[in-house]
């Protein structure tokens, strides 16, 4: 094996976002640019000497040449071992499975989740540490940091490795072990769930579409739902992985999801109606007639866990990212547990679940998970509802009615405004930073502030701090509205505008833009977004 030494100049934009470095994909595919950023993640972490590293991707355009380019760098660092998923593929919770499981000292994920795929679409790469786990700020800073002083990085020099075939080859003295991607993840599915309880729920006729959005999730969903729980043939929807996501946006939510919404929304209905991202790791229930907003969801699951194996003898605690709605929070307080409130990104959970003060973790858009990896995971969330209405007997309705009836429900919507320009972004959001302090005791569309804030944290277990993680007004009567900017986005800024009323009443039946609206009201008069953003409305509502 031959290493070559490349020399190489720095790019100045290679800053890890919410969730790994995102590009559009022809930037990645351009020279060097792939190379500096993994050659960095190999000087953040000491090097790659040694080590075992896991290896797979969402099938996007652009996933196949870019494992074979991570390959001969890891063989040029001398690392001892790779996993990598047969045709290049994992989900992001299978990846971080298959990390914990092998004890590998990391791992690389070649995803832009649920950013769409192509030539002319979105890329991008994670790298996950030894707990299974999105990298900590600390060490996506070093990352960063090792892009900026860049000279040259090593490459093997050899031919491309076959990726299609499970087995044992090797680069050099490196073994590369090319596995099924689906089997160990199946494995961890059915140690935590009652999967007689379903395959029972299946035969006595209850009816599913999953829609895995031509992503990664299809062959798990079609292996777990289809061959081992016995749901009806079809169940699975645009269930393989396609390079352009079949020229679709793989976000599981009412808008990119539409068809099934429909599907859900109508006579024909089944009994449940879920859907995944680009990488799997997010998720989205729907019930006959009834959309269950992801905040809702983590509350839902988090009360009901402790009727499904994995979770029988209770949970420890509950995290939630803070734009996510406080209905976990109401969970929590009955079930006498702690409940965090972290930054948005999973990389904020993983100290919490590590130190088994937390089992359950989720964000409004759409991830939820548990200590079983250090990443949100969209089919287990799939059949922890699965087991649930299973071990309850009642319908995805009915499960929403008693929650509500029980908790009072937290109304809930986000405004995307998309590729705004940067600086319009940035200005807005300095405007409203100004007014933090004069604005509790103001009134605004009927709504009196009383508190205003920008979201710092402080890790309870390793002190880590983050500040400025979003602006944050709370209004009487149990509103409060949220911006910040998104950090996964790969055209200017999108700013992301978080509503929530709680209420508690008999009943829930008006729609939510009308519960809402005078909080968004406040929140478009507060922050001048129509003004200072040049928009009239957002592009998408969630
Ligand atoms: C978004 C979501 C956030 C999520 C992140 C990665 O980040 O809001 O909750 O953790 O995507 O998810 P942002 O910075 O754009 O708001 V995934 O499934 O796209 O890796
Ligand atoms: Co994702």
């Amino acid at each position: 094996m031959t290493i070559k030494t490349i020399s190489t100049t720095i790019f100045n934009d290679q800053k890890p976002g919410t969730s790994g470095l995102r590009k559009k994909t022809r930037t990645f595919m351009g020279p060097h640019y792939l190379e500096n950023y993994v050659s960095a993640t190999f000087t953040a972490i000491g090097g790659g000497a040694g080590k075992c590293f896991v290896l797979g991707g969402d099938g996007r355009f652009f996933n196949r040449p870019a494992i074979q380019t991570i390959l001969k760098m890891a063989a040029a660092q001398g690392a001892a071992r790779i996993i990598v998923g047969q045709g290049g593929l994992l989900s992001t919770p299978a990846a971080s499975h298959l990390i914990r499981l092998n004890g590998a000292d990391g791992g690389f994920i070649l995803s832009a989740s649920h950013n769409p795929g192509g030539i002319d679409a979105d890329f991008g790469l994670k790298f996950n540490a030894a707990n299974g786990g999105p990298a900590s700020e600390a060490l996506t800073a070093r990352i960063h940091d090792a892009t900026l002083a860049i000279k040259s990085y090593d490459i093997a020099e050899v031919d491309d490795i076959n990726l299609d075939t499970v087995g044992q080859t090797r680069i050099g003295t490196m073994v590369i072990d090319v596995v099924d991607p689906v089997a160990d993840y199946s494995d961890l599915m059915a140690s935590l769930f009652d999967f007689d309880a379903i395959r029972a729920l299946f035969a006595g006729g209850f009816t599913m579409r999953f829609d895995a959005m031509h992503a990664v999730t299809g062959p798990y969903a079609h292996a777990i739902l289809e061959d081992t729980l016995g749901a009806a043939k079809g169940t699975v929807v645009n269930g393989v992985p396609s390079e352009d996501f079949g020229k679709g946006h793989p976000d599981p939510n009412p808008i990119w999801a539409k068809e099934l919404m429909d599907l859900m929304m109508s006579e024909a209905a089944p009994d449940m109606g879920a859907a995944s991202d680009g990488d799997g790791d997010r998720n989205m229930i729907v019930g006959k007639g009834t959309y269950i907003t992801p905040s809702d969801s983590l509350a839902m699951l988090a009360a009901n866990a402790h009727l499904v194996p994995a979770y029988k003898n209770g949970i420890a605690g509950i995290a939630r990212s803070m734009p996510t709605s406080a209905a976990a929070d109401r969970v929590a307080e009955a079930l006498g547990i702690p409940c965090f409130e972290t930054p948005t990104g999973w990389k904020f959970f993983g100290t919490l679940l590590d130190a088994g003060r937390v089992t359950i973790c989720g964000e409004e858009s759409a991830g939820t998970g548990s200590h079983h990896v250090r990443e949100k995971d969209g089919l287990w969330a799939v059949l922890l509802w699965l087991n649930i209405l299973a071990a309850r007997g009642k319908s995805v309705a009915e499960i929403q009615a008693d929650h509500w009836q029980r908790f009072g429900r937290n109304y809930y919507a986000r405004h995307d405004y998309e590729a705004v320009e940067s600086a319009r972004a940035d200005n807005m959001m300095a405007h409203l930073r100004a007014q933090l302090d004069s604005l509790p005791g103001q009134r605004f569309a009927g709504l009196n502030v009383t508190r205003a804030d920008d979201f710092a944290y402080t890790d309870p277990v390793d002190g880590a701090t983050s500040a400025a993680q979003g602006i944050r007004l709370f209004f009487e009567g149990g509103a409060r509205a949220v911006f910040r900017l998104s950090g996964t986005g790969t055209e200017g800024a999108t700013v992301r505008l978080y509503l929530e009323q709680f209420v508690k009443q008999s009943d829930y039946a008006a729609p939510v833009e009308q519960v809402l609206e005078a909080v968004r009201a406040a929140a478009l008069e507060i922050s001048d977004l129509p003004n200072l953003t040049g928009r009239s409305r957002p592009d998408v509502e969630t």
